[in-house]
C-alpha cells in the first residue's frame, strides 16, 4: 500500500494579512499531479485541513476541489481534524463521502475509528485520531475510570481502548505535539499549545507507521516510521527558506516499509530580500522579485521618510519591511503598528507598551472570552509585583 501523507493545509490561512489561498490552490493540484505520477493508493491529510474553525467559503471551495481531483484519480483520503479544525464541521458529509472512499474523522466519540483495506500482503488496518485534550477524553471515560490530567495520558487512554492487533499492519494518523519533535522559532505553529500539550513519543509503539500533523516542519520523531508531513507551504516569516514536501510511505509485508519525500514548489515564493534602498530601487532586482512575497530588510543606518509606501508601490505583496539594525517599520513591532488590510497599508501608528498585568489581563480575556475577577486581578498583581518587581 502506497501513501501520500499532508499535513497542516491551514486553508484559508492569511501570513501578515495576504490571503494564501490561491498558493493553496495551486499547491494541491500539485499534490495531485504528483500523487498521481507516483501511483499512490491514498492521501492521508493528518488534521488542520483549515486555519480557522469556521473557515471562509474559498478555503471549503479549494479542499472540495482538491477531493474531487483525488477521487477522479481514484485515491482513496483519509482525513482527520486538527486543533485548528471545527471536529464536526470536518465530519458534515462523512457518510456521504465514505462511499466515495473519503473517510473523514473530525471528532473521538469514545472509541478510535479504524478502517480496513486489503492488499496483496493482506490486511492493513488505518487508525483516525483527530486532535484530542484530556477534557475531550475525560467526557467519554466510564465512572471510575482515572481520568487524563496529561495530553499523553488522552493519547495513551485512546490508544489503549483500540485494542490494536499487533500482528497484523496499522497505521495510525493522528495530530498532536510529540516530544522530540522540532519547532522552528517563531514559526507558524500554535505556540501557545505546543509547550502544554506535549504527548510521550513511547505510546506510538506497536504502529507500523503514524501520520501526524501539528509540527509544521517535516521530520521523524522517535522512529523512522513516526512522521510530521509538515504544512505544504511556508506560513510565516521565520520559515522562508524551508523545504516544504509531502511524505511517500510505501507499506509492503509487515516491518517493511520505504519512506521518501515529495517536493512542493510554491507557485508564489516567499523570500527576504536585503539591500539598500537604492539597491531595492533597481529594476533588476524589482522585475526578479516583484511576484514573490517579500520580507525586505533595509541596509541603511539613516531612517528614509515613506519608506514603506515607495516600496510598496514596487514590491506588491511586501510582507513586512525592517531595518538591518533591528529597527521594524513594519509588522507586528512594538515600535511602529501597521495596518496592512488585504494588502493595503492603511494606518500607521504608535503602539503603546503595555505592562505585565495588562498585558496577561488582555491574554485572559482573549483565551477565555471574559475579563479576569477581582480576586484574579489581585493573584496576578503579587505574581507580577514579585516577578517585576512592582510598585505594590
Ligand atoms: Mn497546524
Amino acid at each position: 500500500m502506497k501513501f501520500a501523507h499532508l499535513a497542516d493545509l491551514h486553508l484559508g490561512k492569511k501570513v501578515n494579512s495576504y490571503s494564501m489561498i490561491e498558493n493553496q490552490r495551486a499547491v494541491l493540484r500539485q499534490v495531485v499531479e504528483k500523487a498521481v505520477k507516483k501511483e499512490v493508493d491514498a492521501v492521508i491529510l493528518a488534521g488542520d485541513i483549515y486555519d480557522s474553525p469556521v473557515p471562509e467559503a474559498d478555503a471549503m471551495e479549494v479542499l472540495n476541489e482538491f477531493l474531487s481531483a483525488l477521487k477522479k484519480e481514484h485515491i482513496e483520503v483519509f482525513m482527520i481534524a486538527g486543533n485548528h479544525d471545527r471536529g464536526d464541521l470536518i465530519n458534515y458529509g462523512a457518510s456521504l463521502l465514505k462511499e466515495m472512499d473519503i473517510h473523514v474523522c473530525g471528532t473521538w466519540n469514545g472509541t478510535m475509528e479504524c478502517i480496513d483495506m486489503l492488499d496483496k500482503y493482506g490486511p492493513l488496518h488505518v487508525w483516525c485520531l483527530p486532535y484530542v485534550t484530556p477534557a475531550s477524553v475525560n467526557r467519554f471515560m466510564k465512572e471510575g475510570e482515572p481520568h487524563a490530567e496529561t495530553f499523553t495520558e488522552a493519547v495513551r487512554y485512546a490508544l489503549r481502548k483500540a485494542h490494536v492487533d499487533t500482528t497484523e499492519r496499522n497505521v495510525l494518523i493522528a495530530h498532536q505535539y510529540f516530544n522530540g519533535a522540532v519547532v522552528t522559532a517563531g514559526g507558524s505553529e500554535d505556540y501557545l499549545s505546543l509547550g502544554s500539550e506535549i504527548v510521550d513519543v513511547s505510546v506510538l509503539a506497536g504502529f507500523d507507521y503514524v501520520a501526524l500533523g501539528h509540527v509544521h516542519t517535516a521530520q521523524a520523531v522517535g522512529a523512522d516510521t513516526i512522521r510530521y508531513s509538515g504544512a505544504p507551504l511556508i506560513y510565516s516569516l521565520a520559515e522562508i527558506g524551508a523545504e516544504r514536501s509531502f511524505t511517500l510511505v510505501n507499506l509492503d509485508d509487515k516491518g517493511s516499509y520505504r519512506i521518501s519525500t515529495v517536493e512542493l514548489t510554491p507557485e508564489k515564493e516567499m523570500a527576504h530580500l536585503k539591500g539598500t534602498f537604492r539597491e531595492l530601487l533597481d529594476p533588476e532586482t524589482i522585475e526578479a522579485n516583484r511576484d514573490k512575497y517579500v520580507n525586505i530588510i533595509l541596509d541603511e543606518e539613516k531612517e528614509i521618510p515613506e519608506v514603506i509606501h515607495v516600496l510598496k508601490e514596487k514590491y506588491p505583496y511586501v510582507m513586512g519591511v525592517s531595518y538591518a539594525d533591528g529597527r521594524i517599520r513594519l509588522e507586528g513591532s512594538t515600535e511602529v503598528h501597521t495596518e496592512l488590510r488585504d494588502g493595503v497599508l492603511t494606518e500607521i501608528r504608535e503602539l503603546k507598551l503595555k505592562e505585565p498585568n495588562e498585558l496577561f489581563a488582555d491574554f485572559y480575556e482573549m483565551r477565555n472570552r471574559e475579563p479576569m475577577s477581582e480576586e484574579q486581578q489581585e493573584y496576578m498583581s503579587e505574581i507580577v509585583a514579585e516577578i517585576f518587581g512592582g510598585a505594590e
